[in-house]
């Protein structure tokens, strides 16, 4: 029997999906690499939320958590260097239909990609962006980065390096527009997942610092961390991280923190000891770029179409111009 290609699309797009429609490459990072974490709650997440694979798309720079787009079964964009931002806002503006993510390195986005990273919060569009920080050129075989913490030993800081490290969440809480920040911690799988969650629920632009270990060239980097639950600060509130009865026995150093208030969210974002996690700010009234620009309106089928079409247009030489230009020539 036949399907005809309509109620064929029509199966797929009311098809209930399995993790392993997602999952796709065989992850190459390290054993023990906290990008791995990230990796599964972001699978479960598109599960969850029964993503269309054709509509979703994952945008990264260069790194080794810029690999991300390889390891996910929808389309992917793997950039250049620190180009993750303009690269999605891109997509987004042609497709504000599509689920936009960036996963983008502490050397990704805070050193080479510095400046877009500043204009793509101003430009608020809707996407969800993991920043995987793991205080460290990874890829590139251990290089200090922005946010190494003072002190630290790496191949171009042989002797430590001498500068404060530079603070994510504060920085995107202080650029205009900033409309959802968070953190999130690779090794508190419930909390990361609800946090990418909430981010992927919120429309705008939603930065989570992810803090993330590399065992590779950092193997005890967060220990304190990781060993002491009270060196965690759980960010609680109802319109915040919803924290479950079981996390909440583990990680009983909580404040009670309302993300509508940006001045303690400015705060709370330049304290590293106690670790915060949960949801700093969001607010859910900053206007989307594309809304502005094209009240999210799709563009219709027919409407690309022709556009690409006027677009080769330009370029094709017709065979009588050929003929002509052939015969002017001799
Ligand atoms: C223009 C350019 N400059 C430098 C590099 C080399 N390079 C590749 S990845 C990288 C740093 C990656 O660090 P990070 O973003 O923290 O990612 P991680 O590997 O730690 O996940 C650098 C400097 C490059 N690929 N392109
Ligand atoms: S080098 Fe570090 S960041 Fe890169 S895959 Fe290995 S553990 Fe992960
Ligand atoms: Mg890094």
């Amino acid at each position: 029997m036949t399907i005809a290609a309509t109620e064929c699309l029509l199966r797929i797009y009311g098809e209930d999906h399995e993790l392993d429609d997602y999952q796709g490459g065989v992850p190459r990072w390290c054993t023990g690499c906290g990008d791995n974490a990230v990796l599964a709650a972001v699978q479960r997440l598109c599960r969850d939320e029964n993503l269309r694979p054709e509509k979703t798309v994952f945008v990264s720079g260069i790194g080794c958590s810029s690999r991300f787009p390889h390891y996910m079964k929808t389309y992917g964009f793997h950039g250049i260097h620190g180009r993750a931002f303009p690269i999605a806002e891109g997509i987004k503006m042609a497709r504000p239909d599509l689920n936009v993510f960036v996963n983008t390195g502490d050397g990704d986005c805070c050193s080479i990609g510095a400046a877009h990273w500043i204009h793509a919060i101003r430009y608020n569009m809707n996407m969800t962006v993991m920043l995987h920080d793991n205080q460290i050129y990874g890829l590139t075989k251990k290089q200090v980065s922005p946010t190494s913490p003072i002190g630290m030993k790496s191949n171009t800081t042989p002797t430590g390096s001498r500068l404060q490290g530079l603070q994510p969440l504060a920085v995107t809480l202080g650029v205009q527009n900033a409309s959802f920040v968070a953190q999130a911690a690779d090794w508190i799988p419930e909390a990361l997942f609800e946090i990418i969650s909430a981010a992927f629920h919120h429309k705008g632009f939603s930065f989570i610092r992810i803090v993330q270990r590399c065992p590779e060239w950092l193997p005890d980097l967060f220990d304190p961390w990781l060993q002491d639950p009270k060196r965690i600060l759980l960010l609680t509130h109802e319109q915040g991280l919803r924290v479950s009865p079981g996390l909440a026995k583990i990680y009983t150093n909580q404040e009670r923190h309302d993300p509508s208030n940006l001045d303690r969210a400015r705060r709370i974002a330049t304290i590293s000891d106690p670790l915060p996690v949960g949801i700093l700010y969001r607010n859910p009234d900053v206007p989307c770029y594309e809304d502005l620009r094209h009240g999210g309106q799709t563009r219709s089928a027919e409407a690309i179409q022709s556009g690409l079409e006027a677009e080769f247009d330009k370029f094709t030489i017709w065979p009588q111009e050929a003929g002509r230009k052939s015969q002017v020539e001799a």
